[in-house]
């Protein structure tokens, strides 16, 4: 079916640069999305947006074009509860893609054995309210409780302002959490400041949290050009992801987040986004962690 994408959408970047930084053999792209395409894979009723498509073979061509080995595809709200396009991405992906799905509680234990069997390793809670209507704690609480004995994990996604409030339901969480994008910080606030500060003491006390250092596009004011003799685009975001890489580089994971949803500014270049990663992991070490071995541990535990 034809769908009208939301006004004013951006769509993913046709031609990326070819990045100059050559990512480690065997890395992963551990934060991606499929969408549609919609004649094959209906966006939901419930979406609070609908983007362009972007489909599977789509993300393979820019996985080898940046040089990946390997992706996690998590499913994006414009898809709701129906995982079929993601589902579809992992299975057609030779192994080379597993998935973060999205569920209620009325999913059959059948049905969740079946996204393992396709790929799927965690389920995504969205705490954002632009994307997602609201779903009970208990219900999520529920779900978690389920999916634990399948060695699956929570992605959780919120904006840092709510952290204070939903912590206590992060720490009872049973499982490992990964953080999508560092729990979107303020980056005009001070790296040092109370608010950063408290997502720091967050993943320090609770080693099971583990955190993407994803998505400088969407946090950064100062934008994709790097001034003359500064060396990074979307600067004001390196010393954020580089505090969380240092401090705890055996629970950190990075993605493109193509295809980008819902940037309202300029959509990035692939390519220079790949090129913000040596300045946010300075070393061969913490490069090969972020990039290869936590997200091997992570997705593809049986190879690690
Ligand atoms: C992201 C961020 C966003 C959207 C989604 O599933 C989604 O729709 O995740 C956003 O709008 O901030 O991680 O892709």
């Amino acid at each position: 079916m034809a769908y009208d994408k939301t006004p004013g959408w951006l769509d993913w970047h046709a031609a990326p640069s070819r990045p100059l930084f050559q990512v480690p053999p065997g890395s992963v792209d551990a934060h991606c999305h499929v969408f549609g395409p919609g004649d094959d894979f209906p966006f939901a009723p419930e979406r609070k947006y609908t983007p362009c498509d972007a489909s599977k073979s789509q993300l393979f061509a820019l996985r080898d074009q940046l040089g990946f080995a390997r992706n996690v595809i998590v499913q994006a709200t414009c898809h709701g509860t129906d995982n079929r396009a993601m589902v579809d991405a992992c299975l057609a992906s030779n192994g080379r893609a597993r998935g973060v799905a999205t569920v209620r509680r009325s999913i059959s234990d059948a049905e969740l054995q079946a996204l393992h069997t396709a790929g799927v390793r965690g389920v995504r809670f969205n705490f954002v309210k632009r994307l997602v209507d609201f779903t009970p704690r208990e219900e999520l609480m529920e779900i978690a409780t389920r999916i634990a004995p399948l060695g699956w994990h929570v992605v959780i996604y919120f904006e840092a302002v709510d952290l204070p409030e939903l912590w206590h339901f992060f720490a009872a969480l049973p499982t490992t959490v990964v953080v999508d994008h560092m729990g979107r910080p303020d980056v005009s606030l001070p790296v040092d400041g109370p608010q950063f500060a408290l997502f720091e003491r967050f993943m320090r006390e609770h080693p099971k949290v583990w955190s993407k250092v994803s998505c400088p596009e969407r946090l950064s004011l100062t934008g994709p050009k790097a001034l003359q003799g500064e060396q990074a685009a979307y600067r004001d975001v390196v010393p954020f992801a580089r505090r969380i890489v240092e401090q705890f580089p055996d629970r950190v994971l990075w993605g493109t987040d193509w295809p980008h949803p819902n940037l309202k500014d300029h959509m990035p270049d692939d390519g220079l986004l790949v090129d913000f990663i040596p300045h946010i992991a300075l070393t061969a070490d913490l490069q090969r962690k972020l990039l290869v071995e936590n997200p091997m541990r992570l997705y593809w535990p049986e190879e690690a």
